[in-house]
This record gives structure tokens, sequence and C-alpha cells, in this order.
């Protein structure tokens, strides 16, 4: 039996075993709720064991593969080595490792790109069909089986509540001081039965501090002592500093013209080193007592919280670098008063996002003229991560603002293109596109007023005359009485950009 302190119920010590004996309890073609979220609180040996035990039974000639549902991302213990081995039918919702990405554009996995939000109701509803196992990372088990939650919480109220059989590391990594800093919200119900969330600031507490699992499910405690990914920014470059320039100085506009308050709205910011850089400007920008209710905590946000100019965050999940990290490990009491980790469910939830009036700032890959976004994939078919939460935010914020370079791989790829290869983000949901080269605000814009803004302030000055000139063409040949005025395309051409650097690496034809 266990001394470990983490576990204090007496039941459940019993239940301590290897990661080899946990794993043996997850069968082919199990549908498996893991926890993690961009990189924290993912199980971190249970996956690993089970990629062994699945590579054994296919070498044997098995066919072993099971279905891998998680917050978000997660790490090369997990997606990695369960990919490696071939052992995911299917994987929901966003991800970000580079072994699955590679199988899914091969064929050879099978990817559900769904918004954040809406993974635990559609599995609450049954769209997905049964969860069998839940394995989850947690800090420590009270005396009376509640669960004390890890640096995320992404769906793991969800998979303990929804899943037959529960799995659970206990890692003595993740420090107690994480104790109290989660509100985990038990009052969702299923329509027609929902009343309204209970929540009307950020910083709002209307759960419990842990997650609730019962403990006759339990099948499985393994101990564990392990860091979460922890990975590092790269210092904000010139790109990213120019992107966050134009951020601020729009920002400075919208609180001039009195349409946000001095101490803005609370901002969501997405994933990577571009949003990371422009919380760092904010750092330094002239804005006092911020909020944040975002998905992800970054570096960026825990600076402005240390600096004082943040008060209060929201999110579902801390993804720190280790320097960041450390910082927050010696500082956990002044943290623990100003953040609030959230279930997915929550923190990306449209009616709170609508409600406290969210300003959404979020990484593309393309836009096109007219103001579709394009986040997901690449030329079109290749997936690069998936939508995350970026949908949630971006149809029900109060701003929602989509950013990138002007130009990608050494300036053969426009950002901006005649037509979006794949759309994520419509034009009904995008407000404001910012590349270094500036900021289009589309608000209130008539799509061909919105192509011309698109490209004057955003568009790399390399692709401006040929986005022009195919603008002026589109539209006489709409005005020839061949297409509409509304958007008009050429439709034969639209995509040409995106073949042209398939077959010849660039986007435009040697001039
Ligand atoms: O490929 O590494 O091979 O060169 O795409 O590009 O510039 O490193 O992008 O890290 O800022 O991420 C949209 C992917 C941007 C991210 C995306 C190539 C480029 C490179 C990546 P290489 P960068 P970033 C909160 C919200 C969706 C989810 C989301 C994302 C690679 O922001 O996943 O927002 N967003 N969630 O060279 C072809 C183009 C390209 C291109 C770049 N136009 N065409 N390739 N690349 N532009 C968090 C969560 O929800 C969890």
């Amino acid at each position: 039996m266990s001394q470990n302190a983490r576990i204090a119920h007496p039941g459940l010590r019993q239940k301590v075993m290897s990661a080899e004996a946990a794993a043996a309890f997850i069968q082919h073609g199990d549908h498996v709720g893991m926890s993690g979220f961009t990189g924290a609180g993912y199980p971190k040996v249970i996956p690993q064991a089970l990629a062994r035990q699945i590579e054994r039974a296919n070498q044997g000639g098995n066919h072993f593969r099971i279905g891998v549902w998680t917050g978000a991302s997660t790490a090369p213990e997990l997606d990695g080595a369960l990919a490696k081995v071939g052992g995911i039918e299917m994987r929901l919702p966003y991800q970000s490792d580079p072994t699955c990405r590679e199988r899914i554009n091969a064929g050879q996995m099978d990817y559900i790109d769904i918004h954040l939000s809406h993974v635990a109701q559609f599995v609450w509803f049954g769209f997905l069909g049964k969860l069998n196992v839940a394995v989850v990372e947690v800090a420590g088990i009270l005396e009376d089986g509640r669960l004390i939650p890890a640096s995320s919480v992404g769906n793991n109220k969800t998979w303990l509540d929804q899943a037959d059989k529960v799995i659970l590391e206990v890692n003595s990594m993740q420090p107690l001081g994480l104790e109290g800093m989660h509100d985990i919200y038990y009052g969702t119900e299923l329509p027609p039965n929902r009343k309204p969330i209970p929540m009307t600031g950020p910083g709002d507490r209307i759960g419990d501090n842990y997650l609730r699992c019962d403990p006759a499910k339990i099948v499985a405690i393994v101990e564990t002592h392990l860091p979460d990914r922890n990975t590092t920014f790269t210092p904000p470059d010139e790109m990213s500093q120019r992107i966050a320039g134009h951020i601020l100085e729009f920002l400075e506009h919208e609180v001039k013209k009195d349409r946000l308050p001095r101490e803005l709205l609370p901002l969501q910011s997405g994933v990577g080193n571009i949003a990371n850089a422009v919380l760092s400007g904010l750092n330094q920008g002239p804005f006092d007592n911020l909020t944040g209710y975002t998905e992800v905590l970054q570096d960026g946000m825990l600076e402005m919280l240390r600096s004082g100019k943040m008060r209060m965050a929201s999110a579902t999940a801390l993804s720190l670098s280790p320097a960041a990290m450390e910082d927050f490990l010696a500082n956990i009491d002044f943290y623990r008063q100003r953040i609030v980790l959230r279930p997915q469910e929550i923190s990306n939830h449209p009616e709170i996002i609508r409600r406290l009036g969210v300003i959404s700032m979020n990484g593309m890959i393309e836009a096109d003229i007219y103001g579709n976004v394009n986040s997901t994939h690449l030329m079109g078919t290749r997936i690069m991560n998936g939508i995350g939460g970026s949908g949630d935010f971006a149809r029900n914020a109060y701003l929602s603002m989509f950013m990138t370079p002007s130009t990608a791989k050494g300036g053969a790829i426009s950002c901006i293109v005649p037509m979006a290869s794949h759309v994520d983000h419509t034009e009904h949901d995008v407000q404001i596109i910012v590349t270094e080269q500036g900021l289009a605000d589309l608000r209130g814009l008539a799509p061909r007023q919105r192509a011309s803004v698109v490209i004057e302030h955003c568009a790399h000055p390399d692709f401006q005359p040929a986005l022009r000139d195919y603008v002026a063409r589109a539209e006489r040949h709409a005005l020839n009485g061949f297409a509409g005025m509304h958007t008009p395309h050429l439709l034969d051409e639209a995509l040409s950009w995106h073949s042209r650097y398939e077959r010849e690496g660039r986007m435009l034809p040697k001039a």
C-alpha cells in the first residue's frame, strides 16, 4: 500500500500500481479521455506504457488502436508516443504534435477538429459515443476522494463523470500550492434545463476547488514525479513587435473613441510566440488594471500579473516556459489570488465570452481579401494544429482579431490571398486583421471595401500589385455579367496562388 501523503483516501491507496498494470485496463477500440491542455496536466507515464503494449500487440499481428480525446494539445509522452506506434485510431480536439500531424496528413489517423467549448457537451449529448476510460493527472487526492486538479482543467470534469473506468496519475511535481486556484463549475445541465451561468466578471468563483469522482470507478492509480512540457518561447522579434505595436495603437484609438474603457475588456490571447509578444507589448503599454479571460495562460500574461498591469486572469491551463514556471512556483500564493483555472467548457463558453465582452487575439495561417480566415490548414489540405478555442472566442468576442506575418516560407507565400484555401472563421466573425505591415479594421465595411483595406494595410508590398490586379479583373468580370459584384471573384483563378505554390514552391510566377 502506498504511503504517499498526496493520496489521503485509504481505499484509493490500495489501487496504486505500475503504469504497465494501469495501462492494461485500456482495450483495443476504447475511447480514452485524457487530461492535458497545451502541454500542461497531461498523464505522463500511462500513455507511454500503453504505447509499448500497443507496439507489442501489433507486432504480434493484432490491431490495437484507441480513440484519444483530450482537452487540447499534450506532449511527446502522450500524443507523440501513441502516434509513433500507430496506436491512435481517432484524435480530438486540438493537437500540435509533429508525429500526429504527419500521420493525419498521411491518412493513417483520423482527426476531428472540434471547437474546444463543444467537446464536453458533445460527450454529454452522446454525439461521440461512449467514453470508456479516463486517464487524468491530478496533484493529489483528499481523504474524502475529491481530487486536487493539476496545471490544467480542460475536460477532466467531463472525463471523470462520463467514463466507465478512471485511471489517475498522481504527480507530486504538480505544486500543492495549486490547491484553491481552480474553480470547477458543476451547474451545467442539458437542454432544455439549462440555466444562466452565474458569472459576470473574469475573476468570479462559481464552483468548487476540487474535481469529483466516484471512487468505485477508479481502477488504478499511478504515482509520478515529472514536469509538464514547459516549452520555451522565443523572445519577441521585430516581426511580432511590429504586430504588437499595431494592436496597441489600435486599442489606444478605441479608448480615445470611447469604444473601450481605459482598463480595456478581458483579454484572450492564443497560443504561440506572436500572442506572447502582444502581451509583452501590453505589459509595457499605457493600460492598467487589465483582466484576462482566456484558455491558456502563457508567460506574457504571467508577467502582466506579476507587474501588476493585470489584476486577474481566468484560464483553463497554464502553459509556461521553465523560467516562468520557476517564478510561478516561487510566488504561487501571489498567483493563487489572481488566477482562476476552470473547465474549458466554461473558459471558452460563448455565453460568458459574449457577456464579458472579451478582446480576442489569435494567430492565423492566412486571410483572404474579404476577411475569411484559415487557422488550421496549410494550402487547404494539410492540418497544422486545429481550430482550438479560436472559434469559441472569435464569434462571441467584443473585438475579434487575427494576426500573422504577411508572408511565410521566406516570402514565397502571401498570407493575404484572393480566396482562403480553408475557412475556419468566416468574414462574419473576423473584425480585425493584423500583419507586421499594418492593421485592417473591417468593422462596418462591405466586402469590396474590406478587400481594399486588407490589401492596402496588411498585404506585403511584393504581393500588393497582384492582389490589386486580381480584384480589378474580378470586378470587371462581374460588371460584364459573369459573376456577382457583392464578393467578386475569378473562380478559376481564386485558388491558383495555392496550386502554383504546390507545383512551383512559390505563389506568384517568377517576374
Ligand atoms: O511552418 O514551421 O514548417 O516553417 O505554418 O507558422 O508562423 O510558426 O505560426 O506558431 O504563430 O502559429 C495559426 C498555426 C500559427 C496557430 C497558427 C507555416 C509556417 C510554419 C506555422 P514551418 P508559424 P504560429 C488558443 C487559440 C489555431 C488555434 C488557435 C494555431 C507553420 O496560431 O494553431 O488559435 N492557431 N487557438 O511556415 C502555408 C501560409 C502559412 C504557412 C504560415 N499562409 N501557408 N504555410 N505557414 N503561414 C489556443 C488553443 O486553442 C489551445
